[in-house]
């Protein structure tokens, strides 16, 4: 077992790397391009593209240290069965769930604009989960994944910072997962709400969780690689 310190707050927390996975919410086409849901729902998704490079060097450090990676994306069967009329019936009826877009189908399964953008694109041996709803652990076989792998630590990043990644946060925290949001490589198509989604999770000691920035984890992840080689 190999453990390291990330620095983070409200304090600095101690995870074993292999009892803990970096889990990515959703970078897909439909929230980071335009075109896609994010879009369609009047959102400006340029202010998403700044937590690309970022979760790009994380996710290098991650797969370089051995850790189980995990990919999220949102979407549903193409029949709709899985969707939610509340869901659907939302917003401009020729921007809906199923709708034809640019990048194929809004938000279905196996359409292009619901896969992964390209810089993140998983590689062979990650797990990718693809969830009905904004939460990761709503209706997948995440927990069974985490459990099956003795994982104790999720260090979160992705989009949106107060809608999916919250969600899994408040998830991952209900199940006694120690969540860390790794703030940098979160976004939000509303900065304030991002900043403010940030400082709820740390607020009250920690009530969700922690929150650090990437080059924390990986500076942890490299000092732990050092200490390792000694
Ligand atoms: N619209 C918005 O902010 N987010 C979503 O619909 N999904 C995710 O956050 N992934």
């Amino acid at each position: 077992m190999t453990s390291m310190v990330i620095q983070a707050e409200p304090g600095a927390i101690t995870v074993d790397i292999g009892r803990t996975a970096l889990v990515i919410i959703d970078m897909q086409r439909d929230f980071l391009e335009p075109g896609g849901f994010g879009e369609t729902l009047g959102n400006d998704v340029s202010l998403l593209a700044k937590a690309v490079p970022p979760t790009k060097a994380l996710l290098a450090a991650a797969r370089k240290a051995g850790m189980l990676v995990i990919h999220t994306r949102e979407g549903h069967r193409p029949d709709l069965s899985d969707a939610p009329p509340a869901k659907v019936n939302r917003g401009s009826p020729t921007h809906r769930i199923g709708a034809p877009g640019p990048m194929g189908r809004i938000l279905i399964r196996g359409e292009p604009g619901q896969d992964i953008i390209p810089e993140l694109y998983p590689i062979e041996g990650e797990v990718v989960i693809d969830k009905p709803g904004k939460g990761a652990f709503f209706a997948t076989d995440l927990g069974l994944i985490l459990a099956n792998r003795g994982i104790d630590a999720l260090l979160v990043c992705g989009v949106t910072t107060e809608v999916c990644v919250h969600t899994t946060i408040r998830e991952g925290n209900d199940r006694g997962y120690r969540c860390i949001a790794v703030g940098d490589c979160c976004a939000s198509y509303f900065p304030e709400f991002h900043e403010v989604a940030l400082r709820m999770v740390k607020a009250q000691g920690g009530i969700f969780g922690w929150v650090t920035e990437s080059a924390k984890v990986v500076s942890a992840l490299g000092a732990s690689a050092a200490a390792a080689a000694e």
